[in-house]
C-alpha cells in the first residue's frame, strides 16, 4: 500500500509547524534551502539526512552547492505529500538544528 496523501486538516497542521518549509509551487512538495557555515558542514548534514532516509526508505531530491542543501520533499510513489516527506523534513530540521542551523 502507498502512503496516504495529506489531508486537508493534517497539510494545515504539518505547515504550522514546519515553519522553515515552503510548498512548492505548481506541485505538491515543500522545500527548504539550508545553508551551513562551509562545505563540509553541508556535506556532513546531507551524510547524516542521508542516513535518515534509507531508514525511512524515502528519499529527497536535493542539490548542494558549496554550503548551501537545496531540498524538495515530495512522496513520488503518491504523486504528492505524505507523511513520510513530514518525518524527513522533522529529521533534517533536528540534524540541522545540532549545528546550528
Ligand atoms: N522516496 C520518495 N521521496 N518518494 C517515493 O515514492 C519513494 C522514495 N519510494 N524512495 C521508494 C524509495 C520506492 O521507490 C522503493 C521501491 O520503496
Amino acid at each position: 500500500m502507498p502512503q496516504a496523501k495529506l489531508n486537508d486538516a493534517e497539510r494545515s497542521a504539518a505547515f504550522a509547524e514546519l515553519v522553515h518549509w515552503a510548498v512548492t509551487p505548481g506541485r505538491d512538495a515543500i522545500r527548504r534551502v539550508f545553508s551551513f557555515r562551509n562545505f563540509n558542514e553541508a556535506f556532513g548534514f546531507m551524510t547524516r539526512a542521508a542516513l535518515v532516509a534509507e531508514k525511512l526508505n524515502h528519499h529527497p531530491e536535493w542539490s548542494n552547492v558549496y554550503k548551501t542543501v537545496d531540498v524538495t520533499l515530495s512522496t513520488h510513489d503518491a504523486d504528492g505529500l505524505t507523511e513520510l516527506d513530514l518525518k524527513l523534513a522533522r529529521s533534517m530540521d533536528k540534524i540541522a538544528a545540532t549545528m546550528g542551523v
